[in-house]
């Protein structure tokens, strides 16, 4: 018996070293290790022994076995080892290598506006409001001055839904009402940023989506001084303290009087360029004195309360400060454009 186990041993351990892959490997084990192997029926056979060889054999048995289990253990390593080097020059690929990192997202250059917007105006007392973006006509429009037929609505022509009445607000001046309305006979000071949508002909300048910042301060004694002093504080914390500003007279049904206001066109520094189209200015909001008709309507009494209010749109300002040429840019989703910021 030790003869014929000493036979299995020696063969095993032969047909071992010449293996050459996983696959023979498997067969090696299914023949030399596997329940019907000689080695395996020789521990079946050990109750036909008598008592003092049985333990003899049986140890000698178990010791082949677990010579020939850690010799396969030791080339079943080897062969992973090998087909690894073997795929890695083939395929060129190294899985120890650290993974391509993330992309990171980043702020949308209007958003990195608007935050400095937010910044500026807090600094100077404003709070901030938000208004709905879907508006009834009566807001967008009648409480600011502007009954049906008005002709500025054609300015402001918008998109309308399915129901009566109900359209995408054209500027956030409708927001004016709701917070005068919410806060009256209370003095106000807010800024209501937001999308606003227009039905244009879109161009460089011009989009159908677009934020605005809305400005209000309403009280006992709120003079026009006051509108331009904080507008002019605001374009200095915004472009720079040496930027000069200057206000146009304007017209808008819901602010009387009413003004536009422009800052020196930075790029050409006032001596007129392509960009101001010669002019040296370039504007950047519409503002007045709130209108005695919507002051009444947002519930204040106009003999005893004065406000002044201001929309300026936030793309405009981003396109100035970054030379950009179009405003198309902002909604494109074009990487090229977005990783700049
Ligand atoms: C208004 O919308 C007034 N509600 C602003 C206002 C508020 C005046 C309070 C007085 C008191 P206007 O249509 O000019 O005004 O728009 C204001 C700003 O929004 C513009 O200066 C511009 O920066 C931006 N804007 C207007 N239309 C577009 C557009 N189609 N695309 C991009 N930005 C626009």
């Amino acid at each position: 018996m030790l003869e014929k186990l000493k036979q299995i041993e020696k063969e095993a351990l032969a047909s071992l070293q010449a293996v050459g892959d996983q696959e023979s490997l498997q067969q090696w084990k299914v023949k030399y290790l596997g329940r019907s192997s000689p080695l395996m029926k020789t521990f079946d056979a050990l109750k036909e022994l008598s008592k003092e060889e049985r333990p003899v054999i049986g140890k000698y048995a178990n010791q082949i076995k677990q010579a020939l289990e850690s010799t396969y253990e030791g080339i079943s390593d080897r062969l992973r080892q090998s087909d690894l080097a073997t795929t890695l020059q083939a395929e060129g690929l190294d899985v120890t290598l650290q993974g391509r990192p993330a992309p990171r997202g980043r702020l949308h250059p209007t958003t990195l506006t608007l935050r400095e917007i937010y910044r500026a105006f807090a600094e100077m007392g404003f709070q901030v409001y938000r208004s709905r973006e879907v508006e009834t006509d009566e807001y967008n429009f009648e409480l600011l001055n502007m009954p049906t037929h008005h002709p500025a609505r054609d300015m402001w022509d918008t998109f309308h839904t399915t129901t009566p009445g109900v359209l995408l607000r054209t500027h956030t001046s409708p927001g004016q009402i709701h917070v005068m309305r919410q806060y009256c006979p209370e003095p106000i000071r807010v800024i209501l940023p937001g999308m606003c949508y227009r039905y244009e002909q879109v161009s460089a300048r011009k989009e159908t989506q677009f934020n605005q910042v809305e400005g209000l301060a309403v009280g006992q004694d709120i003079t026009m001084g006051d509108l331009k002093g904080t507008l002019t504080d605001f374009a200095r914390r915004m472009f720079g303290p040496e930027v000069r500003t200057r206000f146009r007279a304007s017209h808008f049904p819901f602010t009387e009087p009413s003004a536009e206001m422009d800052v020196e066109c930075f790029i050409c520094g006032g001596i007129g360029c392509a960009v101001c189209a010669g002019s040296g200015w370039l504007e950047i909001l519409g503002c007045g004195m709130v209108h005695p008709v919507v002051l009444r309507n947002g519930g204040y009494d106009p003999h005893k309360y004065m406000g002044y209010a201001f929309g300026l749109g936030p793309e405009r300002i981003t396109m100035l400060r970054h030379h950009i040429q179009d405003i198309r840019y902002f909604w494109t989703n074009d990487m090229r454009f977005l990783e700049q910021f």
